[in-house]
């Protein structure tokens, strides 16, 4: 029998130059795996099995020093790479928080000629993602924050980052680009707190754009968790508001820093409900793997961490298929939900007569009260069902 947790290219799963990538580098200590050169990363994803597709900043692709005759070859060993390996590019994003121009923020820097350079920058990223297929576009504001409010004015920021989006969009639409772009939230690191810091913010900031239409979100589990926010309700949130454009999936306890754990490895429970969250909705983006292996990892466990985020997934995936199909926790939630046709069609929208109708309902709180809800019992089957009880 094959293994049914064998990923493959329809699962739409992919992973950033910088995550298998990643050399073990971390602020006490230097790189415990070799750099690889883009193309060899292709081909460890290809190694790996079942990858969509590969994502990219402008600089994990050509270095922000590359001379032309540089940039040439890696593009030209990476075009051989994906064609080799018949490997996408699904996604594309500016690296706007490693060079030190960028110390002080990219859009919402208080220095013209750096959020010049930020426009200019991502423009020519636009065009390489472009160039590769990408059909989203994300932004993430490594450095759009700040350590002290004294430096600047946070509304002053937030527009800044607006118009940098509008410029961003018209440029996109101008040169018949096929992106949408995903806005993604992170509380600090590496500033001490950056703008935007949930996705339920970017959320709100999306209506208020030139095109709202071409923006939408890319949360990541990660990020939520280190603000110790439910991640699958900002998901959610995204997922009804028809602005789920990307995901970056990984793992993380609540409140640490930045981890960037293997998806499933810290919280299995919480990526459980995201997984049937995101299977039920019938999301259908690209899911990306944005993690490194630990730091102890050589390559053949760099492979084991790419292998084992996928797995997990499809593991999660077929709990919730189980689980939706279980008879115990089809009785519990039959407890648990009390519908009403008449009511819902009552509550539906505001008519002065509906509201008439319930100004004089009359409610019997005790007995409402009284209602069972055996929601222990249903967690607990849960729980069973992830740990492989019958
Ligand atoms: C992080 C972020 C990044 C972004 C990436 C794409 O915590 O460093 O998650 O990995 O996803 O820069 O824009
Ligand atoms: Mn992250
Ligand atoms: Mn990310």
């Amino acid at each position: 029998m094959p293994d049914p947790y064998t990923p493959t290219p329809k699962d739409r799963f992919t992973f950033g130059l910088w995550t298998v990538g990643h050399t073990g580098r971390d602020p006490f200590g230097g790189p415990t795996r070799p750099t690889l050169a883009p193309a060899e990363i292709v081909d460890l994803l290809a190694e790996a099995g079942g990858v969509h597709g590969v994502n990219f900043h402008d600089n994990d692709l050509v270095p922000i020093d590359a001379t032309d005759a540089e940039a040439a070859e890696i593009k030209r060993d990476f075009t051989t790479a994906l064609k080799r390996t018949k490997l996408k590019v699904a996604m594309a994003t500016t690296n706007l928080f490693s060079d030190p121009v960028f110390k002080d923020g990219a859009f919402t820097s208080h220095d013209a000629e750096v959020r010049a350079y930020a426009l200019h920058k991502t423009m020519r990223a636009m065009d390489l993602g472009a160039e590769f297929g990408a059909e989203v576009y994300v932004f993430w504001g490594g450095r759009e924050g700040a350590e002290f409010d004294a430096g600047k004015d946070p509304v002053e920021a937030i527009a800044r980052f607006r118009t940098a989006i509008d410029f961003l969009c018209a440029y996109s639409i101008d040169r018949g680009y096929p992106y949408r772009f995903a806005l993604e939230a992170k509380p600090n690191e590496p500033r001490g707190h950056m703008y935007f810091p949930t996705t339920a913010a970017y959320l709100a900031l999306i209506p208020t754009l030139a095109h709202p239409d071409m923006v939408g979100v890319n949360p990541e589990l990660a990020h939520e968790h280190m603000a110790g926010l439910n991640f699958t309700h900002a998901v959610a949130q995204a997922l009804e508001a028809g602005k789920l454009f990307h995901i970056d999936l990984n793992d993380q306890e609540f409140g640490r820093y930045d981890q960037d754990l293997r998806f499933g490895a810290a919280s299995p429970k919480q990526a459980f409900h995201l997984v049937r969250l995101l299977e039920q909705h019938k999301y259908e983006g690209f899911k990306q793997f944005d993690a490194h292996a630990v730091r102890t990892s050589d390559r053949e466990d760099v492979l084991a961490f790419a292998r084992g985020c996928m797995r997990n997934y499809l593991i999660l995936k077929e709990k919730a298929r189980l689980w939706s199909k279980d008879n115990e926790v089809k009785r519990l939630l039959r407890q648990l939900s009390r519908a009403s046709k008449d009511l819902d069609e009552l509550m539906s929208e505001h008519t002065p007569s509906r509201a008439e109708t319930l100004l004089g309902m009359t409610f019997d709180r005790e007995r409402l009260a009284g209602r069972r809800l055996p929601l222990e019992a249903l967690d607990q089957r849960t729980t069973e069902i992830l740990l492989g009880v019958e």
